[in-house]
């Protein structure tokens, strides 16, 4: 099957020039000059992307399709969740396997493979939760780096479910330098923020707003820090993920003056919603997601877009992670759970699928950043920092023919009529964006064309990635 992409924009991280593109099954094997060669006789598929860009496919290194969670589970499966991604010009994730206390990391990773199996839409890899590290543990995290998932989340927060303590996350770091993987670090103080949220609770303040005032920023900037200097003690690569708050980017920004291999994404959640979202009574449970989004007039925003600007920040990603706000006929109460008490709702937001559009937005549409580096904190780096380029993560001859055609000029309105997604609202309803997602391809198969997905469960492969090729 031979296929050209003719006539567009062609975008990577490092260039932006017109070209045709050729792909020969699943791969990119050729680019020219407009026109300069008559690749479309000997073509199965010629698409026009006059006039639009022709970007590499995003990857989204931050999602949580079925994850059990919040006495519930993420109500997007990897079905649902994979599609919803295609759709929005996402042709990798990369998801959370889970270990939990007591239970071995392999067998957390096979029983996420076989939820995966068979059911993606879109290449998909994983990184591993260790929710409880012991000499096994240790042991699984060499066989895991064997399987292909090179990075491992922690957790300073959420005593009692992921949590993990200095000692134990000194453990994991000292083995990841051994091995060289990554340690990913979900970083707030959960120990104090527990005690807030009590504290809260007794007085009688049971609202969602509640749940962003008892975790405020300076948390996320001290457990950012001591996650720092226990990679500095350590040695191991660190990535902070989901940062949202001025206090932790700072922290992130010095060790990286220091030469570290200290990295960190943020969200569009954070770039675009704010603390004043969570009000509105309980609506705002819509709102709920760890860290909290923050007071818009502190300046979180701005600062996070300056990261993006800088490299402070590498990457932008979704930790999707939905959750009804209605109860499910199959999936039940979902965020209902936190009524009365927001300590209650299950903490996370859907994502996966706007993603691109709305850094489309934020980025080029309202001049923070260009095009390329659009693409390099979607795409790119993502790759890079993961382990999968080139075949991933850029448009170049050999490289596999994830390729979304992005159309600047035709804007959408963003809801959850539209949504694909399998939750009932949208975080960002009625909100318009300037460009979308026109066509998507996943290793040369068109999965979205003329509003119409074409692809079919099963056709995402596993993705055994390689160690990170983004450090120092
Ligand atoms: N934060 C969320 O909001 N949801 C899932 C896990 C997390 O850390
Ligand atoms: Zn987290
Ligand atoms: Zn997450």
């Amino acid at each position: 099957m031979k296929t050209v992409i003719k006539g567009g924009t062609v975008v990577t991280s490092t260039e932006q020039m017109s070209a045709d593109v050729l792909i020969d099954g699943e791969k990119v094997v050729a680019l020219a000059a407009p026109g300069s060669h008559d690749w479309e006789a000997g073509s199965d598929k010629v698409i026009d992307a006059s006039g639009k860009l022709v970007i590499p496919g995003g990857i989204d290194v931050h999602t949580h399709m079925e994850l059990p969670f919040g006495g519930t589970n993420a109500s997007d499966s990897f079905e649902t969740g994979s599609r919803a991604a295609a759709w929005g010009g996402t042709t990798t994730i990369v998801d959370f396997a889970v270990q939990v206390k007591g239970e071995s990391a392999m067998d957390g990773f096979e029983a996420w493979m076989q939820k995966a199996d068979g059911n993606c839409a879109i290449d998909y890899g994983f990184h591993m939760i260790t929710g409880d590290i012991n000499e096994q543990t240790l042991k699984e995290m060499d066989m895991l780096v064997d399987e292909g998932v090179t990075s491992f989340k922690m957790f300073m927060a959420y005593p009692g479910v992921f949590y993990s303590t200095d000692g134990e996350i000194v453990l994991a770091m000292q083995k990841a330098a051994e091995n060289g993987s990554t340690i990913m670090m979900h970083a707030e103080n959960g120990i104090a923020i527990d005690v807030l949220v009590q504290q809260a609770l007794a007085r009688g303040e049971t609202d969602p707003i509640y749940h962003g005032i008892t975790r405020p920023s300076i948390l996320e900037g001290e457990a950012t820090h001591r996650a720092i200097r226990l990679a500095e003690l350590t040695g191991a690569p660190l990535y902070i993920v989901h940062l949202s708050a001025a206090e932790a980017l700072a922290e992130v920004t010095m060790a990286r003056d220091e030469g570290m291999n200290v990295f960190a994404e943020t969200c569009p959640q954070y770039l675009f919603l704010a603390l004043a979202d969570l009000g509105n009574g309980f609506e705002g449970a819509k709102y709920v997601c760890s860290p909290p989004l923050r007071p818009r007039d502190d300046g979180h925003q701005e600062f996070l877009w300056q990261g993006l600007a800088t490299n402070d920040l590498q990457i932008v990603s979704t930790d999707h992670c939905p959750f009804c706000f209605n109860d499910h006929p199959i999936l039940g109460t979902q965020k209902k759970l936190g009524e009365g008490d927001f300590s209650k709702i299950p903490n996370g937001m859907p994502g996966v699928e706007p993603r691109m559009e709305l850094i489309y937005q934020g980025a080029v549409g309202e001049g923070r950043l260009n095009v390329n580096r659009w693409v390099e904190i979607c795409s790119t780096t993502p790759a890079k920092m993961f382990g999968l380029y080139p075949q991933k993560g850029t448009i170049a001859i050999g490289s596999d023919a994830d390729i979304v055609v992005f159309d600047p000029g035709t804007p959408r309105t963003i809801s959850a009529d539209s949504h694909h997604m399998n939750v009932d609202y949208s975080a960002y309803e009625g909100r318009e964006v300037p460009g979308s997602v026109d066509t998507v391809l996943s290793r040369g198969r068109v999965i979205i064309e003329n509003d119409a997905y074409h692809g079919a469960p099963g056709d995402g492969q596993y993705l055994r990635r390689g160690t990170s090729q983004y450090l120092i």
